[in-house]
Order: C-alpha cells, then structure tokens, then sequence
C-alpha cells in the first residue's frame, strides 16, 4: 500500500463504521412505538422506566427520527442521542426524578421562575371558584344539544371576557360544532417572544343527567364540571389582575359535549393537530372540588404524558404547600386530556380524588355545591398548580 492510499482507506473505515454505528436515544414512551414504526428495521426498543424508553437506532435514521418527531408530534428534537449506552442508561434510570425531569426532553420541565410563580398562586380565592360554581349551576343543565347549554356558554364567553376586558393581548371567542348546537369557548393570550407555541388549561362545560341525557333533566354539574370551569376562570383572573404578559401563547378552553363522547375537545385537539399547532402542553381540569381522598391531586396516568406528569407533581411540592398527590388511572379515555393524547399532544389529567373515592353524585341532579360544603377550598387547590403549571412552561 503506497502512502498515498492510506489516508483514503482511514477515510472510507470511519465513514464505515459510521454508516454502521448505532445511537442510543432515549425518547418518551408515548412517541417510541410510532418510531419504532417508522424507522429502520435495526431500530430496538432496549428498556422503558419513568415513562421514557431507551432505544438503539441507526446513525442514518437520525435526520428521519427529527423530521417524524416534528411532523407527528410537533417536538423539536423530542429525544435525547446519548454519547454511549452507558449515558442512555443513566438517563433513563435518573439521579433523582426531579433532575431526570430536568434533563428531559420536549418541554423544558425544570422548575425555576419562583419569583413569577409564588406571587400568582398567592392571589388565587376560594370564593371566587365557589361564586362562579353557583352561577354554572343554576343553569337547568349545560346539556350540548339543549338551549341551556347554548346559554351556559354565553354566559362562560362574557366571564372571561370581563376578566381581560383591559388588555389588547387577549380575545375569547366560540369555537362552533356543526353537528350540535353547543359551541365550546376560547380564551386565548397571544405570546410576546415565542406566540407559536401553545399552552393549553381546559375542562368540559357541559353537564348531563340520567342515563339518556336528554335536554330536559335538571343536571346542575357542579363538581362535573363547574368546578373545572371555574378553576380555569381564577386561573385567567389572577393572570389578568397582575397583569402577567405570557412569552407563548396560553390559552384557556370549555369544551362542548364531553359527555357524549369527548366530542368538542376531539374536533378542537385535531383542528389544531392539522394546522400544525406547537403545542407544548395540555391540562384537563374534569372534577377539582370534592375532596373524596388522603391525597389531594391524583394525577391519571392513562391518556396522559407521564413526564408531564411527574412535572406537575413536583409543582405542587414545591409551590401548592401542604398539598398531598398521587397516582390513579381512569382505565378508559374518562375526559377531554384522552383527546389532546390521541392528537399526538403532551396531556395530564390532575383528578380530585383517587377514582375510588370520586363524587358518586356526578350526572345526576344532586351535583351541586352544597356537597362540597359550599365551599371551593379544594378546586383551589388545582387553580394554584395550573397557574404554577402555566408560568414554568411558559418561558
Ligand atoms: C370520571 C373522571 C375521572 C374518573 I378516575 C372517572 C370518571 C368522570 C368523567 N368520565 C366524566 O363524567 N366527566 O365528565
Ligand atoms: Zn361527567
């Protein structure tokens, strides 16, 4: 071999080995199957644990694995290459949670804007939560296809538009269903710095008693869901009084007809899923006032992003004080966060109680108020860790 060969013949070993060589990533749980899918077939899923899976890719599907990250899922990047399966195995298992948590991966789950957070959390008022509950419960039903639940919405639309009547930022509007006449409503607060990315607070405005609904039965749905409504309206109220000016554009649902099917926040997750949307997160607020359970915030995991998960669990511990949460699952797409998932979008679901210990008086006449003593304490609970929620992600 003459010596002018030879640094050809390195060249043509690395890019070799190279083309060869496996990348180990890790990448959450919810995106690893349709990976695995859609690459090569010496793609291998290697271990799951804290909802992350760690997998063995090839070097050329790299650039592939970015695009699908981002056209399916709306993530930049969306997974972690490890310089060697030792670094891969470390991230999986985690030091600790809080700093896997940190290290990961779409959104940026640490938790660091103290300054912002503890002032917002310390405005929220029980009173206003329990106020607004009377008020969604005094309509005859919120039922999708009644007038009632046309009206219970307008009523919702004209509250939160109160609330930011001082600002040029925000606008609520109807997002109208063909197939029903109750239309769900749209808070939304434009992003000074990054408005394509999206952070999403919802919960279901519609009620529904008996077996076979019907537009006539009393369904006052104070726990299912006024509460949920009503946490999202002091969660816009303390951000409008202190005038917080959101970097990504927040914005604030009540879906039509959740209980016939998820049907509002279905049409709403795949409009935004077809346009493209960025979104970075999605909270369900479904149930927040009655304190049925030891723990006070149970997070579902079914239908939910587990990494998100654990970032609201450390939100609570570290900005909702004295407040206890845990684990339950649903075992079915129990509310609106199951239509955010299937849409490819990061969603949790924080529940009032475990599933055992929920409000038993749920779509009948007797969802009112009065079993929660009149009282909001525990909804603001969940009012507090949404606002923690929407701060920390938004920066
Ligand atoms: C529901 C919520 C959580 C669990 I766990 C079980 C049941 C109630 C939900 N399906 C509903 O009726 N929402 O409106
Ligand atoms: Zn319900």
């Amino acid at each position: 071999m003459t010596k002018k060969f030879f640094p050809i013949l390195i060249m043509a070993m690395l890019l070799g080995t190279a083309q060869a060589a496996p990348v180990w990533i890790t990448i959450d749980n919810d995106a690893a199957e349709h990976t695995k899918s859609h690459l090569g077939k010496s793609t291998q899923i290697f271990k799951s644990m804290n909802g992350i899976t760690m997998m063995k890719i090839d070097e050329q599907d790299v650039p592939s694995l970015s695009h699908e990250m981002h056209h399916d899922f709306k993530r930049c990047g969306g997974f972690v290459a490890h310089d060697s399966k030792e670094d891969a195995l470390a991230t999986l298992s985690g030091e600790s949670k809080r700093v896997f948590a940190k290290k990961n991966l779409f959104s940026d789950y640490s938790i660091n804007q103290q300054d912002l957070v503890r002032p917002a959390v310390a405005m929220v008022k029980s009173s206003n939560i329990s106020q607004t509950i009377t008020k969604l419960q005094e309509f005859h039903n919120r039922y999708y296809q009644s007038q009632y639940g046309v009206d219970s919405q307008k009523y919702v639309k004209s509250k939160w538009a109160s609330l930011i009547a001082a600002r040029n930022d925000a606008s609520v509007e109807f997002f109208q269903h063909s197939k029903w006449k109750q239309p769900s409503v749209v808070l939304t607060i434009k992003g000074s710095v990054s408005p394509d990315e999206v952070i999403i607070i919802g919960g279901h405005a519609d009620s529904i008693a008996g077996y076979f609904g019907g537009s006539r039965n009393r369904a006052p749905g104070a726990d299912d869901n006024a509460s949920g409504i009503s946490t999202i309206t002091e969660v816009i109220r303390v951000l409008a009084d202190s005038n917080y000016q959101p970097k990504k554009t927040l914005k604030f649902m009540g879906y039509a007809a959740e209980e016939v099917g998820l049907r509002g926040s279905k049409e709403i997750a795949q409009k935004m899923k077809s346009d493209g949307a960025n979104i970075l997160g999605v909270m369900q607020l479904d149930m927040t006032n009655y304190n049925g359970s030891d723990l006070d915030i149970v997070m579902m995991t079914d239908y939910t992003n587990s990494t998100q998960n654990e970032f609201i669990g450390n939100l609570i511990d570290e900005y909702v004080s004295g407040v206890s949460w845990g684990y339950d699952k649903c075992g079915y797409a129990c509310s609106d966060h199951a239509s955010w998932h299937n849409a490819g979008f990061p969603a949790s679901m924080p529940f009032e109680a475990k599933k055992r210990d929920m409000n038993g008086n749920i779509h009948t006449s007797r969802d009112t108020i009065s079993v929660s003593r009149n009282n909001a304490s525990h909804a603001a609970k969940f009012a507090k860790m949404a606002l923690s929620f929407v701060i920390e992600l938004d920066r």
